[in-house]
């Protein structure tokens, strides 16, 4: 039956369409820097294909506040609140019904559980009861909601070329991102997605190198778009 579901974080999708009117999901996955705006940017135009960000500025203003700078700035105190709102903004992109062929999403529920929550607690900036709290979160979301991807792409870049481009955007929460943090979120995406040593990968995944400059890193994206598209 078709109708209009209400979710947790206010946002309403459609229920029920899926079969009839079945969309085809793909995951954009890599670490900071890594060129998915890029990547989202190039599809935004294409026929057929709804490019959905990442709710960034919804975490820089929860009724004022700027989790994303207060996870950067005391991660110890800030990451649970952080990443209990990532995983409820995320569970919100993942149930927009956009209506068009294929849905593009900037990185998913699994990346923020897998890499970013996993880093935190590897890194001794997350206490073993917050890791539980969010693990049974995440848990929770997987029996109870739709997270299904179809595809992941995976733009695999060198951590040394990331932090060379998180400098040239020169965000402000972003100034102090130390190469370590980067290197082990790529290590952590590695293993998920290229070792598959770590978590289960709940797609098949296309990988895509983006060390280089962005014009031929496009051609790249121009050359995968064919492929990309068939798949739906
Ligand atoms: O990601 C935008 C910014 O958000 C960047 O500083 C990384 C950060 N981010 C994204 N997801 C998470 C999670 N789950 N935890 C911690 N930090 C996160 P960008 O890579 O620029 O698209
Ligand atoms: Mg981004």
């Amino acid at each position: 039956m078709i109708g209009t579901k209400q979710l947790i974080n206010g946002n309403t999708c459609k229920s029920g369409e899926e079969d009839e009117n079945k969309i085809f999901t793909v995951a954009v996955e890599g670490n900071i820097g890594s060129g998915k705006s890029t990547f989202l940017k190039y599809f935004e135009n294409v026929p057929g294909v709804e490019v959905i960000p990442e709710p960034v500025s919804k975490w820089k203003d929860v009724n004022g506040h700027n989790t994303l700078d207060l996870m950067y700035k005391d991660a110890n105190r800030w990451s649970l609140a952080f990443q209990s709102y990532v995983q409820l903004t995320m569970m919100g992109v993942h149930n927009v019904n956009c209506g068009s062929k294929i849905k593009m999403m900037e990185r998913s529920i699994y990346s923020a559980r897998y890499c970013f929550v996993e880093n935190l607690y590897k890194g001794g900036l997350l206490p073993d009861v917050d890791y539980a709290i969010l693990s049974e979160f995440y848990d929770w979301i997987q029996s109870n909601e739709n997270t299904h991807v179809d595809l992941i792409v995976y733009l695999q870049s060198d951590p040394l070329i990331c932090q060379e481009r998180i400098q040239m955007r020169n965000r402000y929460e972003e100034k102090k991102v130390p190469i370590e943090y980067l290197q082990s979120l790529h290590d952590l995406h590695e293993d998920w997605l290229i070792k598959k040593n770590s978590f289960s990968v709940p797609a098949p995944v296309l990988v895509i190198n983006t060390n280089a400059g962005i014009s031929e890193v496009t051609k790249k994206f121009e050359q995968h778009k064919s492929q990309i598209l068939s798949y739906s």
